[in-house]
């Protein structure tokens, strides 16, 4: 293969994205040679903010996709094209296979996500004359021709949990990683690479998998500790070494989106800051605190204030500056003992005879794993989850304003347009909806606006009295149960002057 000519792309949105980036940085590692162009490089809807913020909106631009896509590819005669998307839904992703289906002589396109190809998204695009499933349904038909390929095992748990980021990102990651090496040890080892290699890959990983769940008492405890700082309005910090630091700052990134958070409920910080992550625009702290990402910060910038209710978990392995592990711990153990981590060594993977998986790879795995269990446990104890579902999800795109709506249903059974309407009054804060609220431009909302739409609704009263119901139950979790609990009665919300605080 020819880094002047070809190139492979992987490329997402959200999760999708921020996996499809640390795929690209531990390949390009593995292959690079010096002065030699990389093969490989991502793509991710909003670009690299996107890493460690939610930047949703860009999502729904099939457009923007084919373009951004256009630009990363010009010169090249051969690119291998990626496109993620567990639920089979985004349109930046369709955006691209569609723009690679026009252009098939260079373009081999890929599709992969977790849903069969007949449930794909059929819902119209914005600007578009074609929606997800029309485009899946096209790359079926190359796929006959062998110039296009549908990855769609039908796992994870999308539909349950009401985020991708536990549904999808660890197949992706499991799936991916099988293709890359094995391209990597045929293309550059010249090895023979058999339908076996792959699936011991795949065994591989379900052994990362028992050894990691091995760990579930101490993992239990972990969780423990991290809810209890949440409840207590104290913090959870991440401190990571190398890829393990991005999976740690994936996690902090996403329980933003995911449970209504503040960035710093949950925060990731990695050695050596934007050096470290090697991203294609380079240092973006001037853009705010939640790139502030290097250890250095965190010395400088959250240790002096450290208290003993935050959580701090090392994560690391062998292989990083143990010194350097040391150092940083001490200086942390002046200010408090409430320090754990996650430390990786080659004793407790050893996995017989698999030559193509790093054991890198195998550690991120792990951690990703410890961490979106820690991560959503420790929300689940701050109750941010009511009857497993993550009602405090911020609606910042089309495919969420969908997801709210069926939130809303589910809990209520009221219709469609009952629902849609309660979630646009608390989107734009007013019991009036005029004509022209329509859905256009709602997603750059981020406030409580799932819980405030289902107490409205459930209840019958006004945006303020719902406001207030949710202002007296700090929890969600409590605010939606006692909701459920007295609208059995009706009336249960007093006249806001009547109301008394909770004890
Ligand atoms: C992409 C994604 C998710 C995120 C949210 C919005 O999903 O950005 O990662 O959690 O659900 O969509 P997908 O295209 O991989 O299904």
């Amino acid at each position: 293969m020819d880094p002047e000519e070809s190139l492979i792309v992987l490329s997402g949105c959200g999760t999708s994205g921020r996996i499809a980036f640390l795929l690209v940085t531990s390949f390009n590692e593995m292959v690079k040679a010096p002065k030699q162009k990389q093969i490989c490089s991502y793509i991710i809807a909003g670009g690299d903010r996107a890493m460690l913020t939610s930047q949703e909106a860009p999502e729904d631009d099939p457009a923007l996709g084919a373009r951004m896509l256009d630009k990363i590819c010009a010169g090249k005669k051969h690119v291998l094209f990626v496109g993620i998307s567990c639920g089979m839904s985004a349109p930046f992703v369709a955006g691209q296979l569609d723009f690679c289906l026009k252009h098939l002589d260079v373009f081999t396109p890929v599709l992969l996500g977790f849903n069969p190809v007949h449930m794909a998204r059929s819902e119209p695009m914005q600007d578009c004359s074609f929606h997800f499933k029309d485009v899946a349904e096209r790359m079926i038909a190359e796929q006959r021709h062998k110039k296009a390929f549908v990855l769609n095992p039908v796992l994870g748990a999308e539909a349950i949990s009401g985020s991708s980021r536990m549904k999808g990102g660890s197949a992706t990651k499991i799936i991916l990683e099988s293709i890359l090496l094995a391209g990597h040890e045929a293309a550059f080892r010249g090895k023979r690479v058999t339908p076996e290699c792959i699936s011991a890959w795949i065994t591989a990983s379900e052994m990362v998998y028992e050894t990691t769940y091995s760990h579930s008492d101490e993992l239990a405890a972990l969780i423990h500790q991290a809810g209890e700082s949440l409840q207590m309005k104290a913090h959870v910090y991440y401190i990571g070494w190398q890829t393990l630091g991005i999976i740690g700052l994936t996690d902090a990134s996403e329980c933003v989106p995911t449970f209504g958070a503040d960035f710093d409920d949950i925060r990731g910080f990695i050695n050596n800051g934007f050096r470290e992550m090697k991203n294609k625009e380079g240092d973006l702290s001037f853009l705010g605190p939640e790139f502030v990402i290097g250890h250095k910060d965190f010395v400088d910038t959250i240790l002096p204030s450290l208290s003993q209710n935050d959580v701090m978990l090392f994560l690391f392995t062998v292989n990083d500056d143990l010194h350097e592990v040391t150092a940083l711990a001490d200086q942390v153990r002046r200010r408090t003992s409430n320090l754990h981590a996650i430390a990786h060594d080659l004793e407790k993977f050893t996995i017989p005879v698999i030559v193509m998986v790093s054991h890198l790879q195998r550690w991120e795995l792990s951690t990703k794993w410890c961490l979106n269990a820690i991560s959503t446990g420790a929300h689940v104890l701050k109750g941010k989850v009511y009857m497993n579902y993550m009602i405090d999800l911020r609606v910042t795109n089309s495919k969420l304003y969908r997801r709210a709506i069926n939130i809303l249903q589910r809990f209520t059974g009221c219709s469609k347009g009952e629902c849609e309407r309660a979630l646009l009054r608390a989107i734009y804060s007013t019991d009036d909806l005029s004509e022209d609220m329509t859905s256009a431009d709602v997603w750059k909302h981020t406030d409580v606006v799932v819980p405030t739409a289902l107490v409205m609704i459930q209840c019958g009263c006004t945006l303020a009295e719902a406001r207030h119901h949710l202002d007296c139950h700090p929890v969600i979790r409590d605010a939606v149960s006692a909701c459920f609990s007295s609208s059995k009665t009706k009336n249960f919300i007093k006249p806001l002057d009547s109301v008394e605080a909770e004890p």
